[in-house]
């Protein structure tokens, strides 16, 4: 396959970097912090997007030392910006095999070594099926991560199929509500009511929410009168290349 082939050439070349959106604290109408999301420069085909590459990285494995990359470099480019604005996050994608993999445990090890950014601006967002893998492995790497002083979301919240249980028996800091709920809330009973229940949920767990997906002021107003936490979507802010993202932050200091 040419893409596996590319993707092995391209590692360590700084070609797969982050973009940020913007996550926004709809209390105080302030920049929270970022969600990273994965972009490959590909030499010949442009800036590809994770729904291109992500499953053959997954695949192959490669994700992992990708990923990895990505994040330190994200470390080091936030450094300054956390710096100056130390209460942001840097929400950080992962895989359920990039969970389960050791190198999360040498991720975690560099990341420290490295010092740019202290553990505990990171939020790692895993999924609904991580929970259920029943892996013995999982509960391990939780602990690591939030002894790390890392926090944990849940994304896509509500598409999968968790039940309650796993979000008690895992220590989870936020639940990300799912943009296609958040996209028919306004015009769909049932949407509407499931949002309220992932965001009572959330409370009834001491937990904080994060819809995603938010793309008009109406959505927004409606998730702030409901005491949703945060807030994410082309409402506030496209993903955004690095330059971009720290002007961003500096227009709202
Ligand atoms: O912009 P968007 O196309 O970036 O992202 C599409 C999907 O890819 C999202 O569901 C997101 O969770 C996933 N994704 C984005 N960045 C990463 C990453 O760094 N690692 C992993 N595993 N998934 C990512
Ligand atoms: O699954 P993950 O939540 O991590 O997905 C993030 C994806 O959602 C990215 O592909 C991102 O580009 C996309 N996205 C971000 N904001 C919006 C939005 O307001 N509307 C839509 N349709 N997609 C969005
Ligand atoms: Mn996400
Ligand atoms: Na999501």
């Amino acid at each position: 396959q040419r893409i596996e082939v590319d993707m092995r050439a391209a590692l360590g070349t700084g070609q797969f970097v982050f973009h940020y959106q913007p996550i926004v604290d709809l209390a105080r109408g302030e920049l929270a912090g970022f969600e990273a999301l994965l972009r490959w420069h590909h030499p010949t085909d442009g800036v590809l997007a994770p729904g291109r590459f992500v499953e053959v990285a997954e695949e192959t494995g490669l994700i992992n030392r990708i990923s990895a990359d990505a994040i330190l470099q994200a470390a080091r480019d936030l450094g300054p910006l956390l710096g100056a604005r130390p209460e942001l996050h840097l929400a950080v994608n992962l895989s359920v095999r990039q969970f389960q993999d050791e190198s999360l445990v040498e991720l975690l090890a560099s990341l420290r070594a490295q010092g740019e950014v202290p553990l505990d601006r990171f939020l790692f967002e895993i999924t609904e099926s991580l929970m259920m893998s029943g892996d013995t492995n999982t509960r391990r790497m939780f602990d690591l991560v939030r002894g790390s002083g890392a926090k944990i979301a849940v994304d896509d919240f509500g598409t999968g199929y968790s039940s309650l249980v796993y979000l008690q028996n895992f220590p989870v800091d936020y639940l990300k509500v799912d943009r296609s709920f958040v996209a028919n809330m306004l015009e769909n009973e049932e949407s509407r009511q499931l949002v309220s229940s992932i965001l009572s949920m959330a409370k009834s767990l001491r937990m904080e929410a994060i819809a995603e997906g938010v793309e008009n002021e109406a959505q927004m107003r409606h998730l702030q009168q409901q005491q949703c936490e945060f807030a994410q979507g082309y409402y506030f802010c496209r993903p955004l290349a690095l330059q971009d993202a720290l002007a961003f932050a500096e227009d709202r200091e």
